[in-house]
């Protein structure tokens, strides 16, 4: 059984992290989504700076849990056959256990240099202009996928959405594309669809199966299901 699970930030919910709906919607009374373009760090780096620096300082201040934990034990059993990609730019999955981990919207812990293309693990914060530790530029920026840029390793991922047998999402809804159009693809080849999430989400009707419930139940349980099967 190859299997493909894409995360989104209701995985990482339990852990503390806000997700971009119940964010209350605002940060700084900004919509993230306005703040997370390279129009918005065009006009004002400082602000989408901070906005990732303080987001990078909370990951220090949450830990995985036990959806987080699950996938990892998949990923042991099930080793190659298992392909996971997460919206998410927290490092909850690998801190989770997980290690192979296709961040399809970029990290938080990552600093990619605008002037050599250079990227870097990165902990601490970007607002006062570090320079790049392979050019010097102080031309850092998050190393994460804002609107209107293109996602990372979407070849790859067409690939194993093409070759899975079944297709899974948690935590998502299903509001941001191309991940909101995985499903279809998935449909598309014939593969079989399941949901995990606590609502509803925009695809919903879309899934063979839809599941409801909070990640830290669902998909412990759908993991010992999958493994029991084998
Ligand atoms: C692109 C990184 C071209 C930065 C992010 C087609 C139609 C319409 C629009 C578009 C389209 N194609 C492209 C667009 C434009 C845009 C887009 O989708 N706009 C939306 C707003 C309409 N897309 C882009 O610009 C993308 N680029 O398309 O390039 C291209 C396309 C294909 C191939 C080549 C080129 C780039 C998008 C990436 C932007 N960067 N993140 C940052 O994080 O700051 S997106 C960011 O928002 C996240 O990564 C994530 O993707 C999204 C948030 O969604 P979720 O993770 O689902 O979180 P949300 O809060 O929405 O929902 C949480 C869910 O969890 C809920 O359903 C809730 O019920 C559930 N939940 C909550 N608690 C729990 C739970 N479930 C279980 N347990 C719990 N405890």
């Amino acid at each position: 059984m190859r299997i493909v699970v894409l995360t989104g930030a209701g995985v990482s919910a339990e852990s503390g992290l806000a997700t971009f709906r119940d964010a209350d919607g605002l940060w700084e009374g900004h919509d993230p989504i306005t703040v997370a373009t390279p129009e918005a760090f065009d006009a004002d780096p400082d602000l989408v700076q901070r906005f990732y620096d303080e987001r990078r300082a909370v990951l220090g201040r949450v830990q995985p849990n036990a959806a987080h934990v699950a996938l990892a034990r998949l990923e042991a059993e099930l080793g190659k056959n298992l392909y996971l990609v997460t919206q998410n730019i927290d490092d909850l999955h690998e801190r989770g256990g997980s290690s192979r981990v296709h961040h399809m919207h970029g990290r938080l812990r990552a600093a990619w240099c605008t002037a050599c293309g250079g990227r870097h693990e990165w902990t601490d914060t970007l607002v006062e202009r570090p320079p790049c530790p392979s050019c010097e530029a102080s031309a850092l920026r998050p190393d994460v996928v804002w609107f209107g840029e293109v996602p990372y390793d979407m070849d790859a991922i067409d690939q194993a959405l093409w070759a899975c047998d079944l297709f899974v999402s948690i935590g998502t809804s299903g509001l941001v594309y191309p991940a909101a159009a995985f499903v279809h693809y998935a449909i598309g080849n014939g593969k079989r669809t399941l949901e995990l999430n606590l609502a509803a989400s925009d695809g919903t009707s879309d899934f063979h199966e839809s599941r409801r419930g909070p990640a830290t139940e669902l998909v412990p349980a759908w993991v010992d299901e999958v493994l029991a099967a084998r």
